[in-house]
């Protein structure tokens, strides 16, 4: 069982249960609406879709990015070590990044608004003032209006790591630009995650056929538990519409192995999903 977001033949938009055979409708007409709602309930709307909802055949659908209205998409950064001691590396700026691992408080960073994002199978964004920008493959948490974990997303965190290692404080532009917010099509649900707390992450960079960066992470090793980065993120803000929180990279390319438009990046996440884009540059994307 997962939550996704769909067009359907006549053009309209809904949100339902995905079943290996058939998409199941929702009694709400927003994943918005959804966020608004506990976790109790939208297990109990979910099933209850599954056994008496309107069934729609996914040929019919075209599957759309997870999330809509106001809800907004963050970051958290330096997370893991590796996030930490490359960041030092490649910037100079080695205690700010050191500071940030450390401190009780997370870098915590909007990323995006839910029309600029992309999802499966769409073109991930290059800016084309930045010659070496990076693939940042995530585990993201899906929260409700109440701060409760609802589900789980694959996130590609795009970076261009080259303004950031100028500067710290030109971090929104390194983060934000069109094509930068890459998130897989179906939330899973938390409560069909087993052990959520140890994912393996993996990526894969592929020029053509070559095989030009591979990694991977698990989110055991991440620095803080979801609960405490959830925690912070709701301390002084709201988000009635619900918001993703991506958690942080673990995985980081060598300095000069930077993306190029024509790249295909492959992320994945055990038990979360696929996320498959081809770079380029983002000049005319919106
Ligand atoms: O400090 C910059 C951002 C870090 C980040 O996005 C990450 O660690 O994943
Ligand atoms: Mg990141």
């Amino acid at each position: 069982m997962k939550l996704v977001r769909w067009r359907a033949s006549d053009g309209t938009t809904k949100v339902g249960v995905q079943e290996d055979e058939y998409l199941a409708e929702l009694p709400f007409a927003t994943m918005a609406e959804v966020l608004q709602r506990k976790v109790v309930d939208i297990r109990r709307a979910a099933e209850e879709a599954v056994s008496r909802g309107r069934r729609v055949d996914p040929a019919e659908a075209e599957l759309l990015a997870p999330v809509d209205g106001r809800t907004e998409v963050w970051g958290a950064g330096v997370t893991y070590q590796l996030s930490r001691s490359a960041r030092a590396e490649e910037s100079g700026f080695e205690e700010v990044y050191h500071h940030v691992y450390e401190a009780d408080r997370p870098e915590l960073f909007f990323k995006s608004a839910a029309w600029r994002m992309l999802t499966d199978g769409d073109p991930g964004g290059l800016r084309p003032d930045c010659d070496d920008s990076v693939c940042e493959p995530e585990l993201a948490l899906v929260l409700n209006r109440h701060a409760e974990i609802v589900g789980a997303l694959v996130c590609n965190d795009l970076t261009a790591r080259g303004i950031e290692a100028v500067n710290p404080i030109y971090l929104p532009q390194a983060k934000l630009f069109p094509g930068s917010c890459v998130l897989s099509t179906a939330i899973v649900p938390w409560w069909t995650i087993d052990t959520p707390e140890d994912l393996l992450i993996t990526v894969a960079v592929y020029r053509g056929a070559e095989l030009v960066f591979s990694g991977e992470a698990r989110t055991s090793a991440m620095r803080r538990g979801y609960g405490e980065l959830v925690q912070w993120l709701f301390r002084g803000e709201q988000f009635p519409d619900g918001v993703v929180l991506s958690t942080g990279t673990g995985i980081v390319p060598p300095l000069g192995a930077g993306l190029r438009p024509g790249d295909r990046a492959i992320v994945t996440i055990d038990q979360v999903g696929v996320l498959s884009n081809v770079m380029t540059d983002n000049r005319d994307m919106f």
